[in-house]
Parts: C-alpha cells; structure tokens; sequence
C-alpha cells in the first residue's frame, strides 16, 4: 500500500472530517450512555472546573462559558498547572472535569490524582484515546474515539471533546434537543467548508499578513485563544487573542496593514464589537470577521466575511467558527515552508520528567 507522503495531509484530512466525526461521536454518545449517565450522578449546584492543557485548556474555556450559559451554574476553566501550583484556588466542593486528547499529558494526569486526593466529588474525563493514564483517576469517562488524531495539532479531537461537554450542559439544562443540534451542526457545516476553504487560501495567498489577532468575547473568547494557538503551532507566526473590547485597552497599538484581526462576533456583543471591528479597520488593520449573520456594515467594514448561518443557540457556534482558524494555520503554514503535520518544537503529548511519565520533555 503507498503512502501518502503530501505535506500535511494527515492535518487537512482531519480538519475537513469535523462534521462527519461531530455525528459519529454524538451517535457513540447516545449508543453508550456516556453521555446521559454521567449528567444525571454528577452534582449541582457545585463550581464545576474544567481542567486541560493547550488546546484542552482553552477548550475547558468554551466549556466553561456554555455551562453557566446553559445551566446557570458557576463554572470556570484552569489550565491543569494552576491546580499543581495554587490548589488553594479551590473552595469545596466542586465539580471536575479533566479534558485530553491523550489523556497522558502529565500536568493533567497529575491534576486528577490531586482531585482523586483532595475532593469528595466524583471526577469526569473525556479523552479521544484508549487505556489512559487518565481514566484511572475518573469516576465517569467518556471516550470520543473517532476523533483521535494522528496529528499533533489538535482539530476534530478539540471540536469533538467540546460538543460533547456543550452538550452534557444542554441535557443538564434540558432545554436543548442535542441530537437536532448536533444534525444541524454537521449538515451546515459540511455545506461550508468549500466556502471556508476558499475564503481562508485567497487570504494566504494575498500573503499581506505577517503578524495575527483574534478577538472574542463570552465563549468566543475561548474560540480565540484556540485560533491564536492553531496559527502559532502550524505557521509559527506571531499571534495573540483578547477579549474583542480589550483590544482598545493597548494592545491595538499593533495594528499596522501587515496585522490581521479576526474577529468571532458575538450576536449578544454585535454592536460593541462591530464598533472595535470598525476602528481596527479606521487603522489600516486587515480585518476577517467571522459570525452568524452577516450584516451590510459589517461587509462594508471587514475585507472578509465568513457567514456560518447556524439555526443552534449561540454557545454551540464555537466549533464551527473554530474551523476557518484551524484553516488559517493550515494554509499559512503550508505558504511559509513548513509541514503541519510536523509542528516546529512540539510534541503530540507533553510527559515531564519526575512525574509517572516519560523522561525530561519527552513526547510522543
Ligand atoms: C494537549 C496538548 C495540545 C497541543 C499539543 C501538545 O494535549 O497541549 O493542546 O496542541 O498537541 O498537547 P492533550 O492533553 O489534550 O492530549
């Protein structure tokens, strides 16, 4: 059998499979009980924490935002490291959840054997893989094994892992059909991805970007952070993430012709991000605005548009307009020489030295 050897092929398959993968989790889910079992043991009226590393951690952001949205209960999201260092940041009781891909990263692994010491609650983890470390510190797991990646970015593991929690949070809340949401999701997100792809290559090969901003605000923040991270980790190119009103609060001194900020706009914040979107253009920035609705000022402000036109409630936007970043990456790193496939600097799991892992910044 021949191998595929095009640069990055592993990246953009995985990429490109999102829709299809969204509705063969969500099919496990429903298969396994995972999903239901776990919402109705698990506490209410608890902080419920998520906890991951990387993409993970700003996963556990998105997460986080849809459960206090969804169900009104307190959440928040830690990368796993604050637990090892300032566990005095946790009242009791609460509720964890402990998010990888892996489930092997070290600080995560950790993370649960000190939830495992010190918390009366139970412990939830969701990974995409078999037999990990993780899960023998979890009470309830749920393993999304069709969006396990070869890759070392993470893609359709990331916008797996996250439906599956937005949706434990709707049937918490029992205000959502999962399965009418996740269907629509998958429909009218396949039917975007040529658009996305088109709209994200002309962007790289007009080749005026040297230096990237994402912007977000509620669980768009999250979505941003992941954006700032794809781009990093694929192209190794300069890039940061802010709450959209933040950037007015001096980070938009950057903002020159060679800046491209993209903005994932809120339909709650529309009108106070719409206003930034529009100043960032008055100073000569490049401007993509992802959202749900396009609108004739924001057409006339933004050099590009991405309209996703998702009939779900605004939280489970995020992995669809996670997508056109993840393409940024792409193709921005494909034009500047490099293999997404085979990040710079980076390993596919980050295992410490002196914990129960590999040796001194191994990974696999
Ligand atoms: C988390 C992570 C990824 C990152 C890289 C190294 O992995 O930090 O976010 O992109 O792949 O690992 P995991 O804990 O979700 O397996």
């Amino acid at each position: 059998m021949s191998v595929d050897t095009r640069v990055g092929v592993h990246t953009i398959g995985e990429i490109l499979s999102q829709p299809d993968t969204w509705a063969r989790c969500c099919t496990l889910l429903e298969n396994s009980g995972e999903l239901s079992q776990a919402s109705t043991a698990l506490p209410g009226n608890v902080e419920w924490v998520f906890v991951g590393c990387g993409s993970s951690f700003f996963l556990a952001e998105i997460a986080a935002a849809t459960w206090s949205m969804e169900t009104g209960e307190r959440a928040r999201a830690l990368p796993a490291s604050e637990i090892l260092l300032f566990p005095s940041l946790f009242p009791q009781p609460s509720q964890p959840v402990l998010i990888s891909r892996s489930g092997e990263t070290s600080e995560v692994v950790e993370a649960a054997a000190w939830f495992r010491q010190n918390h009366s609650s139970q412990i939830l983890g969701i990974t995409c893989a078999q037999a990990t470390r993780l899960e023998k510190f979890c009470d309830y797991i749920i393993r999304l094994s069709p969006a396990d990646e070869r890759s070392t970015v993470m893609s359709r593991s990331f916008t797996s892992m996250l439906l599956a929690l937005q949706c434990l949070a709707a049937k918490r809340a029992g205000r959502v059909n999962v399965e009418r949401v996740v269907h629509a999701l998958r429909a009218e997100t396949e039917k975007l991805l040529p658009s996305m792809q088109t709209t994200i290559d002309s962007l790289v090969r007009a080749g005026n970007s040297e230096d990237y901003v994402f912007l977000g605000q509620g669980p768009f923040f999250g979505v941003a952070q992941e954006a700032m991270l794809k781009v990093k980790e694929m192209s190794c190119s300069y890039a940061q993430s802010f709450h959209t009103l933040e950037f007015r609060h001096g980070p938009k001194a950057i903002v020159s012709p060679r800046t491209l900020v993209t903005f994932f706009l809120s339909e709650k914040g529309m009108e106070q991000e719409l206003a930034v979107l529009e100043e960032v253009k008055s100073l000569g920035g490049q401007v993509l605005a992802i959202t749900n609705l396009a609108s004739s000022r924001m057409a006339g402000a933004a050099d590009q548009v991405i309209s996703l036109e998702l009939d779900v409630p605004e939280p489970f936007r995020a992995a669809a307009a996670v997508i056109p970043a993840q393409l940024l990456g792409y193709y921005t790193g494909l034009r500047k020489g490099f293999d997404p496939d085979h990040p710079r600097h980076l390993t596919r799991v980050v295992m410490l030295q002196g914990t129960d892992g590999g040796g001194a910044g191994s990974g696999s």
